[in-house]
């Protein structure tokens, strides 16, 4: 199954349309997964092998706003500056867009603003195609549900299933061959004393693409084998934190997931690393703040940057040991 083939299945006879409006605009929030996505059961696609839980950084993301363009190719803007139509930013969305214009020619200018600095970390793709289908959706007044946009946004990043939403929300992995099953859904629980802290480390270049290291695991670690048993075990911890709303069982298991999803990539031939000495200089002051009675806990995703976990009456006590954590409120 090839994308144009989802696509025309959700779009139907919408795909022959041309832009309906001035403008299309959208802003989509970061996320933060708990229990993360790790391996394609199909990568043309994005169809994960395991569902993923997630919480979103509302205040953290991607403003997107797009008109029809005149010039002969897209036009794309990213905080203020245009991108080299040579780039790989430039030609990933070219790309995604070819897919949608199948039938019809018009060209559009993408103005993007993301406040992610890019020290922090997170996941400019999952917010970047999650507002890129929003806005898409306005400016051709397609009307979707937000269930169909999660499943177009996929098609352009896995993780932008998850960013159509605030707060938690859960990507089913699915099991159908055209993933029509595998979307994202907000889930209703709201946690105000829950806080997150991004923690920057470093912002040079990552050695490998999580998209590459992700495929590298699937193919060559033997550790493999067992991550879709954990990611299950870890999807009922996380629904049984939420609903009783215990933040040691969420954080343990956000931490544990988080380390069994790099022992994997450790595990690849040739190995992938995302963590540098200051990683685990910080992991061992959080072990040891834990040990203090601080609960504090901590995820890492495909880079070498730390999220932490913590309650926001601690907020004062950790900026003290991380003074360049940058506390987000979530609810
Ligand atoms: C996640 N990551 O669940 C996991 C944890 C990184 C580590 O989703 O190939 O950019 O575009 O589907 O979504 C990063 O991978 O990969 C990611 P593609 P994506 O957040």
């Amino acid at each position: 199954m090839k994308k144009s083939d989802v696509i025309e299945k959700i779009l139907q006879h919408k795909l022959l349309q041309t832009p309906q409006r001035d403008q299309g605009q959208a802003f989509a929030p970061t996320n933060i997964a708990l229990c993360k996505y790790w391996g394609k059961r199909d990568s043309e696609l994005n169809l994960p092998v395991t569902s993923s839980l997630s919480i979103a950084l509302p205040t953290k993301g991607a403003l997107t706003s797009i008109i029809e363009s005149h010039a002969k190719e897209d036009v794309v803007i990213l905080n203020d500056k245009e991108v080299s139509p040579d780039s790989n930013f430039a030609k990933r969305l070219k790309n995604y867009l070819d897919l949608f214009r199948v039938k019809t020619l018009w060209r559009l200018q993408i103005d993007i603003k993301m406040n992610i600095p890019a020290a922090a970390g997170l996941a400019s793709s999952a917010c970047g195609f999650a507002s890129l289908v929003s806005a898409l959706n306005e400016l051709f007044a397609w009307q979707l549900t937000k269930r169909e946009l999660s499943l177009l946004a996929r098609l352009g990043s896995g993780s932008a299933a998850r960013s159509l939403w605030n707060g938690f929300v859960e990507w089913y992995a699915g099991t159908q061959a055209d993933g029509m099953d595998s979307y994202a859904q907000p889930l209703a629980v709201e946690w105000p004393t829950l806080t997150i802290g991004i923690l920057p480390i470093s912002d040079a270049e990552k050695p490998v693409s999580s998209r590459v290291a992700m495929q590298r695991t699937v193919e060559t670690s033997m550790l493999y084998a067992n991550w879709p048993n954990k990611a299950a075990q870890d999807m009922k911890l996380l629904h049984q934190a939420l609903q009783e709303k215990n933040f040691s069982l969420l954080g343990e298991t956000a931490e544990s997931n988080a380390l069994n999803m790099h022992s994997t990539m450790l595990s690849s031939w040739p190995p992938v690393c995302y963590f540098l000495p200051e990683t685990i200089a910080a992991m061992q002051q959080i072990w040891s703040l834990r040990r203090d009675g601080i609960e504090v806990y901590f995820t890492q995703d495909a880079g070498p940057n730390l999220k932490l976990l913590l309650h926001k009456k601690d907020k004062m006590i950790v900026k003290k040991y991380f003074p360049h954590a940058d506390m987000i409120n979530l609810f």
